[in-house]
C-alpha cells in the first residue's frame, strides 16, 4: 500500500521535557507553541495513555519521578506543540489537604495559559463520571476550552459495549460523538484517532 501522505503529521518524532510547575503561581514555560493538556482522576490510565501515545522511555521516566507526579509537567513534541500533563485528581489514599491541592494548581494553569488549544479529559469507560470529573468539565466549559474525552481501558468491554458507551457519554456530557474516543493502552485501540484529534486542535487557527 502507498504511504498515506497525511499520516506523517501524526508521527511523534521528538519529545523534550521542558519542566514542571510545582505550585499554583509557580514557574511555567515561556513558550509560544500551542498547548494540549491531559487530565483525569488518579488511576484512570493517564500515564498508560500518554506512554502509548508518545512511545518514549524518557517520557515515562520523567512522569514517574517522585515529586513530579503532583506537578504539571510540560513536554515539547516535534517542536510543534506542548503536551501538558496535569496531576491526577481525587486520589483517595492521601490526606484531605493534599487531596485538595490539585484543584488550585490546575485552575491556576488553566486561567494563566494563553496557548491552550484543548484538553483531553480521561474517563474510565466502565465508570460514571465523578463529581471531580463534572467540576472539571464545567470549568472547561466556563473557560471555553475545547474538550475531548478519552474513554480509557476500552479493552475491558466488548467492542459493541464500548461503542455504546461512546454514544452514551457523548449524550450525557453534551459532546459531539467525534469528541469522545475509546482508548486502550493494552491494545493500542484509539491511538490514531486520538492523535488525529490532537493534531486537529493544534492545527486549528
Ligand atoms: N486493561 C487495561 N488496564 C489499564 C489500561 N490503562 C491503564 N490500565 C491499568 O490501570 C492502572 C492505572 O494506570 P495508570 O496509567 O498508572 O493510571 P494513572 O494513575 O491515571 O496514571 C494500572 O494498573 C494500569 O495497568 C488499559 O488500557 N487497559
Ligand atoms: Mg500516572
Amino acid at each position: 500500500m502507498p504511504p498515506d501522505p497525511g499520516a506523517d503529521r501524526l508521527v511523534i518524532r521528538n519529545v523534550e521535557f521542558i519542566g514542571g510547575m510545582a505550585e499554583k503561581h509557580g514557574w511555567r514555560p515561556d513558550s509560544s507553541l500551542p498547548e494540549v493538556a491531559f487530565a483525569g482522576r488518579s488511576n484512570v490510565g493517564k500515564s498508560s495513555l500518554l506512554n502509548t501515545l508518545v512511545r518514549r522511555k524518557s517520557f515515562a521516566r520523567v512522569s514517574r519521578t517522585p515529586g513530579r507526579t503532583r506537578e504539571i509537567n510540560f513536554f515539547r513534541v516535534n517542536n510543534t506543540f506542548v503536551l501538558v500533563d496535569l496531576p491526577g485528581y481525587g486520589y483517595a489514599r492521601i490526606s484531605k489537604a493534599k487531596k485538595a491541592e490539585w484543584r488550585p494548581m490546575i485552575e491556576s494553569y488553566l486561567r494563566r495559559t494563553t496557548q491552550l488549544r484543548g484538553l483531553v479529559l480521561l474517563l474510565d469507560i466502565r465508570r460514571e463520571p465523578s463529581d471531580d470529573d463534572r467540576a472539571m468539565l464545567d470549568f472547561l466549559a466556563e473557560l471555553g476550552v475545547p474538550t475531548i474525552v478519552a474513554l480509557t481501558k476500552a479493552d475491558k468491554l466488548t467492542e459493541a459495549d464500548a461503542r455504546g458507551k461512546v454514544a452514551e457519554v457523548s449524550r450525557m456530557l453534551a459532546l459531539e460523538p467525534d469528541q469522545v474516543i475509546q482508548f486502550s493502552a493494552q491494545s493500542g485501540d484509539g491511538r490514531v484517532e486520538l492523535l488525529e484529534a490532537i493534531t486537529q486542535l493544534v492545527e486549528k487557527v
